[in-house]
């Protein structure tokens, strides 16, 4: 383990690097969810590395998403699950999300150390590890096809964290609310979902955790492309002032 010096002025980027570092060490994350990390971290160099306004605006309307859901669905990839354990159990407590292992690079290692790790953070059942309940979703190529029937396949709203846009195309194909966490506001799946959240999954899933805990009776005005826009004018005013600062 590396020492990180507390003083140091990035301490918790490099903190999150090192959580990511330990997930791959420990089978949880694949070698390219490191170098997603790396493009996510660039991003939120860019945005400032806090939770935007746009951000926060996208959390409440993906808490009220998913609490108002029939059969709300929160997918973990090695990232996610190397990132927010409790969070992930926390969330699906407050929202009544099942809970399903859906990975890119998937592999039964990989799905072992994932599930062990949700265990350990208190999560009671996990979809996506038993072949009998598994079906195929139409249109993606990648292992992330392979869903399963009570979880992915049937749910109304899935929440899909740092995401490849094939799948987010898929899902609203199946005609399904799709809310996820894109430090890129210019991705295919920032573009594509319903909700997104521009912001690091560290940050925003404590507060979409807080936010869920929340009575709401109506739900929140939301438009994603505006949302996406603001959160684009909001980076482009961190660097002006950056640039005027320098
Ligand atoms: O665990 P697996 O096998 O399912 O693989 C997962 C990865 C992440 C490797 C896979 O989904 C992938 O290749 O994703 P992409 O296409 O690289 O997209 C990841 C997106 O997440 C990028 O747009 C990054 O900017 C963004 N991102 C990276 N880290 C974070 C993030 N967004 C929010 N919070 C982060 N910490």
């Amino acid at each position: 383990m590396t020492i990180i010096p507390k003083s140091h002025p990035r301490l918790n980027s490099l903190l999150i690097r090192e959580k990511l570092v330990n997930g791959f060490d420990n089978n949880l994350v694949a070698k390219e969810g490191l170098l997603a990390h790396g493009r996510g971290e660039a991003f939120d160099y860019l945005i400032g590395e806090k939770t935007s306004k746009s951000a926060k605006e996208a959390i409440k309307a993906a808490a009220f998403m998913l609490k108002n859901a029939e059969n709300s669905v929160i997918s973990v990839n090695g990232n996610f699950a190397a990132l927010c354990p409790k969070e992930i159990i926390q969330l699906a407590k407050n929202t009544d999300s099942k809970i399903e292992v859906n990975l890119f690079y998937s592999s039964e290692k990989r799905k072992k150390a994932i599930t062990k790790i949700l265990k350990k953070s208190g999560a009671k059942e996990i979809l996506g590890l038993n072949k009998k309940s598994s079906i195929k979703l139409l249109g993606i190529d990648s292992a992330r096809r392979i869903v399963d029937k009570n979880g992915i396949f049937s749910a109304d709203v899935v929440l899909v964290p740092l995401e490849d846009g094939d799948r987010t195309i898929a899902l609203k194909k199946a005609k399904k609310k799709i809310v996820t966490f894109d430090l890129n506001p210019l991705s295919r799946t920032a573009e594509t979902a319903d909700i997104t959240i521009v912001d690091n999954v560290t940050r925003s899933m404590k507060l979409l955790v807080i936010e869920s805990k929340k009575k709401l009776k109506k739900s929140p005005t939301f438009n994603n492309n505006k949302n996406l826009k603001i959160a684009i004018l909001e980076i482009k005013k961190n660097l002006e002032r950056r640039a005027k600062d320098a």
